[in-house]
């Protein structure tokens, strides 16, 4: 180990705001709102406030994947939420979500508003409400909680730990950088020999494990996340990559990659969704033509 610096804790640790790093300016020890200020709310019977990361991916392509099985119910609007300007801070977001972490949503569909925070939580609540892409029989149903909460306990090692001090963190430090590789080539020989056997995470079914999975794991072994393919030598994990291609081909993935988008190419960034149509002439590029 050959760290530069050796850090010695004080015995109180205190706020330092601007520590470095990409995300400093949104990082804070306490919770609750910075400001007042009201969410939008739309017709349908879903709201979402979200942006396009891998967590909020998961919910707008289980939304459009459940539109496009004939679930109308699942019609929604999509309003976004730019962490990086702290609109998580709000009063409005706070009170759906006091974690201030996208995504969160509201079911105006009964007598009261039902807040749902946590992509897993809304996974699994939005699958249950329709039916769908979850298993009712006990085998694929624990199968399928199982790989799903797997992905909500992996994930923030490869966000939170590799992807923060492989890309985001203000120096490059060799001990964590070694301790979270290993553990994401760990994560993805874990996925890759389940792939090995089954064409989806669960076995021949896609389901809401599938649509946690892809947007984070996915995402590493096709486009890159954090410029570390190489690093990863992601190329070896071949189940890995014949599944997320598998995946990447449905139109409602497609779609649902779209929503909630402030960043990339202007013709796949649709920043607000209230309707299908939407896909056709509300993205970046044809709002910014028109303007
Ligand atoms: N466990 C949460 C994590 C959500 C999360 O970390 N969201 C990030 C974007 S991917 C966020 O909103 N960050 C804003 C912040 O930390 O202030 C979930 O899966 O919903």
């Amino acid at each position: 180990m050959t760290d530069a610096t050796e850090y010695t804790p004080p015995k109180v640790w205190k706020w330092v705001a601007e520590s470095g790093g990409q995300f400093a300016k949104i990082n804070r020890p306490i919770a609750g709102p910075t400001h007042e200020k009201a969410l939008a709310v739309g017709k349908h019977p879903l709201q979402l406030h979200s942006l396009a990361t891998p967590n909020g991916v998961k919910v707008t392509v289980l939304l459009e994947e459940l539109l496009a099985a004939g679930h109308s119910g699942a019609e929604y609007d999509a309003y976004l939420i730019n962490i990086g300007e702290g609109d998580q801070f709000s009063s409005g977001f706070v009170d759906i979500n006091p974690n201030s972490k996208i995504p969160a949503m509201v079911d105006n569909s009964g007598p009261k508003p039902i807040r749902i925070f946590e992509s897993g939580a809304i996974l699994l609540y939005l699958a249950e409400k329709f039916g769908a892409f979850v298993p009712t029989d006990p085998a694929g149903r624990a199968e399928c909680l199982s790989w799903l909460f797997w992905q909500m306990g992996s994930a923030p090692f490869l966000g939170g730990g590799f992807g923060h001090f492989y890309a985001y963190a203000p120096t490059k430090l060799e001990y964590p950088i070694n301790r979270y590789a290993m553990e994401v080539k760990r994560q993805l020989d874990v996925l890759d020999r389940n792939l090995a056997e089954r064409e989806f995470i669960c076995g021949d079914d896609y389901t809401i494990a599938d649509m946690a999975i892809w947007p984070w794991y996915g995402r590493l072994v096709s486009t890159g996340a954090y410029e570390s393919r190489e690093f990863l030598d992601v190329g070896s994990y071949k189940h890995v990559i014949r599944w997320t291609e598998l995946i990447a081909a449905r139109p409602a993935v497609k779609r649902g990659n779209m929503v909630n988008r402030s960043f990339g190419p202007l013709e796949e960034q649709l920043r607000e969704r209230h309707d299908a149509g939407d896909f056709d002439t509300k993205t970046q590029d044809k709002i910014e033509a028109a303007q």
